[in-house]
C-alpha cells in the first residue's frame, strides 16, 4: 500500500471512560502518535482522531456505586484522558467522546442501513439475570466453577486456569458479581449482526489491506472455526444509545464505539475553522485511507465485526489495521502490589514523557509481540542514547560557537562526505518509520549519532581551541557537529517532538520538515545553548514505583 499521496485518517482504540489510563495503554497511543507525526513531517495529509469510550455496563455500575450520573463520570474521565494524552505529547487532531449527538445520529443511520441491507436478524436468547438488581448480566458479571476443569471463581465466558470457553449458563454454582445471588435465566429478544453472511467478503478483503502476517494468521484461525452472528443489543438498564422504536433496548457498546472514530472525525470536520471533508473519509469509493491502531485483544472487533458493519452500512472499510502487543514491566505482568501498574499521571509527576516515548520507540516493531519495560534498561537506554549520544553533540559544539564566535556558524561544511552520509540515510529511516519498524529506526539513528561523536572525538575542537591560529578550524568543526545534530533531531522529531522543538529554537530554525534534511546550516546565527534534556535519575523511577503501590 502506498499511503504517501493519499489523505490518511488514523485512529487509536478508544479508552473506556471509567478508569485512568496507565503506561500499558500508552504503548498504542505513543506508537500511533509517532507514526502520525512522521507522516505529517513528510507532508502527508493526515488526520488523527480518538475519543473516550463512554458506554457500557462497567461505566453504569461504577457510576451507580459512587452515586453520580454515568454521563458525568464519563465526562470526567474523558477530560482526564485528554489531559494525560496531551501531556504525553499525543497530538490528536480531535479527542471526543462516543456519548455525542454526532455518534448517536451516525449509529441510527447505520443501523437503519444494516436493517435495509438485510444484515440484521432478531433472535430470542436466554441470558443470566440478576433478580435482585433486575438486570441481565454480561458474561463477565457471572462467576462460578469452571465446567471443564472445576477451577473455582472463574468468569462466565472463559476459564483462566484451563483456557476453555463456555456460556455463563454452563458454570457450576454461578453467582452474580453484582448482588452475590444465584442468577436466574431469562429470555429476551435481541438484534444480531449476521456476521456469518460476511465471512467470504471478509476473507477476501483481509487480503487487500495492510495487516501484519501474524494478525492475518490469527484471523485465519477464526475463519477456520467459523464466524458467529453478533449480538448488538442490550436490555435496560444500560448506559448507551437507545435503539429507535424500542422502549427498553440499547445498542451494545461495541457497535457505537468504533463508530466513535467517525463521530470524532465528523465533529472535527464541523468545527468552523476546518475545511476537512467528512464524506471523503467514509465514502467507500474514495481513495483516502483509513488506518486503525489497536491492541491485540481487540482484533476480532476491528478486523471482522467492524468491517462487516461498515460493509453493511455502505461505508469505507479500513485500509490498514496495526496491532500492538502488551507491556510487561520488569519481566512481569503489570501489578499494583509491585508498583508497576503506573498511571499516566503518576508517570508524569515523576518523569519526562519523552523518556518513555523514546524507550517505547526503541522497543517497538511492526509485530504484535509483547515487550518489556525493564526499568534498569530504560534508565540506561535513555541516558546513553538521548542524553549521552544526541544532546551531547549539541552541548559539545555550542560551547565554542556561543563563547568564541558570537553564535555565528562558519560558512563552510568541513566534512561534506559525512554530511551526505547523514542525509542519504533519510530514505531508509523513512521506510522504517513508515513500516512501524521504530526500533530499527532508533538503532540506525543512534549509530549515526555515534559517528557524529567519533567525528568530534577525532577532531578535538577543545584542544584546537587552545591554539589561536586554529580558531577558524574550531568554528568549522563545531558547525559540522551542529549540522549533524540538526539532522539527527529531524530524524528523532516524531519520537521526541518537544526536544526537537527546543533544538530548533537553539539553532534558530523554523519548524523543520523531513525535506529540510537535505539543507545545510552555514553562515547562520544560532542562540545560546540551554540544556535540552537532563539525565533520567534512578531515584525518580523508584519514587514513581512507590507512588504506584
Ligand atoms: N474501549 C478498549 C479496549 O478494549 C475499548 C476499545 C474500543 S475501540 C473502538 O481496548
Ligand atoms: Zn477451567
Amino acid at each position: 500500500m502506498d499511503s504517501a499521496q493519499k489523505k490518511l485518517l488514523v485512529t487509536n482504540a478508544l479508552p473506556y471512560a471509567n478508569d485512568s489510563i496507565h503506561i500499558g495503554h500508552l504503548v498504542g497511543y505513543i506508537q500511533a502518535d509517532i507514526w502520525v507525526r512522521f507522516q505529517k513531517l513528510q507532508g502527508t495529509d493526515c488526520l488523527y482522531v480518538c475519543a473516550s469510550d463512554a458506554h457500557g455496563t462497567p461505566i453504569m455500575l461504577r457510576a451507580e456505586k459512587i452515586g453520580v450520573d454515568p454521563e458525568e463520570l464519563a465526562n470526567e474521565y474523558t477530560q482526564e484522558h485528554h489531559r494525560d494524552f496531551k501531556d504525553f505529547l499525543i497530538n490528536f487532531d480531535n479527542y471526543y467522546t462516543t456519548h455525542s449527538k454526532e455518534n448517536q445520529e451516525l449509529i441510527e443511520e447505520i443501523f437503519s442501513k444494516l436493517v435495509k441491507n438485510n444484515r440484521i436478524e432478531k433472535q430470542i436468547i436466554e441470558q443470566a439475570f440478576d433478580d435482585k438488581e433486575q438486570m441481565f448480566l454480561p458474561d463477565r458479571y457471572v462467576r462460578g466453577q469452571c465446567p471443564e476443569c472445576g477451577a473455582e471463581d472463574q468468569y462466565g465466558d472463559s476459564c483462566e486456569d484451563c483456557g476453555s470457553t463456555y456460556k455463563p449458563t454452563d458454570l457450576i454454582n454461578p453467582i452474580s458479581v453484582i448482588s452475590g445471588n444465584k442468577p436466574s435465566q431469562k429470555k429476551s429478544e435481541h438484534y444480531f449482526l449476521k456476521l456469518k453472511d460476511s465471512e467470504s467478503m471478509l476473507k477476501e478483503w483481509i487480503q487487500t489491506i495492510d495487516i501484519h502476517p501474524s494478525v492475518k494468521s490469527k484471523l485465519n484461525e477464526w475463519f477456520t472455526s467459523g464466524l458467529k452472528n453478533w449480538d448488538i443489543s442490550r436490555d435496560d438498564p444500560y448506559f448507551g444509545f437507545k435503539i429507535p422504536e424500542e422502549d427498553d433496548k440499547y445498542f451494545y457498546v461495541w457497535l457505537d464505539a468504533p463508530m466513535g472514530y467517525f463521530a470524532s472525525l465528523k465533529n472535527l470536520c464541523e468545527q468552523k475553522e476546518n475545511s476537512f471533508d467528512y464524506q471523503s473519509y467514509v465514502d467507500p469509493n474514495n481513495e483516502n485511507q483509513l488506518i486503525h491502531f489497536i491492541g491485540k485483544d481487540i482484533i476480532y472487533f476491528h478486523a471482522l465485526f467492524w468491517p462487516a458493519v461498515l460493509d453493511g452500512a455502505e461505508l469505507k472499510k479500513p485500509d490498514g489495521i496495526y496491532v500492538n502487543g502488551f507491556l510487561t514491566v520488569n519481566g512481569k505482568k503489570m501489578s499494583k502490589s509491585r508498583g508497576t501498574m503506573i498511571k499516566a499521571r503518576t508517570y508524569l509527576d515523576h518523569l519526562n514523557p519523552e523518556y518513555l516515548r523514546y524507550y517505547y520507540a526503541y522497543k517497538l516493531n511492526s509485530g504484535m509481540d509483547d515487550f518489556d519495560l525493564d526499568t534498569n534498561d530504560f534508565l540506561h537506554r535513555v541516558n546513553s542514547d538521548l542524553v549521552g549520544k544526541c544532546v551531547n553533540i549539541a552541548s559539545r559544539c555550542a560551547k565554542f560557537i556561543n563563547d568564541d564566535f558570537n553564535n555565528q556558524l562558519s560558512g563552510k561544511i568541513a566534512d561534506q562526505e559525512l554530511l551526505s552520509q547523514f542525509q542519504q540515510s533519510s530514505s531508509s529511516i523513512a521506510t522504517m518509520y513508515k513500516h512501524r519498524e521504530f526500533g530499527r529506526a532508533m538503532r540506525t539513528i543512534m549509530s549515526l549519532a555515534d559517528q557524529a561523536n567519533r567525528y568530534l572525538d577525532k577532531e578535538k575542537p577543545w584542544n584546537l581551541a587552545k591554539d589561536v591560529t586554529k580558531k577558524e578550524q574550531v568554528q568549522e568543526i563545531c558547525t559540522m557537529g551542529l549540522n549533524l545534530f540538526r539532522i539527527l533531531m529531524i530524524y528523532l522529531k516524531p519520537v521526541v517532538p518537544a526536544i526537537a522543538k527546543q533544538a530548533e529554537a537553539f539553532l534558530d530554525l523554523d519548524n523543520q520538515h523531513w525535506s529540510d534534511i537535505n539543507q545545510s546550516l552555514i553562515d547562520h546565527q544560532i542562540n545560546n545553548y540551554e540544556p535540552l534534556l537532563t539525565r533520567l535519575q534512578k531515584e525518580n523511577i523508584d519514587a514513581m514505583i512507590d507512588a504506584s503501590k
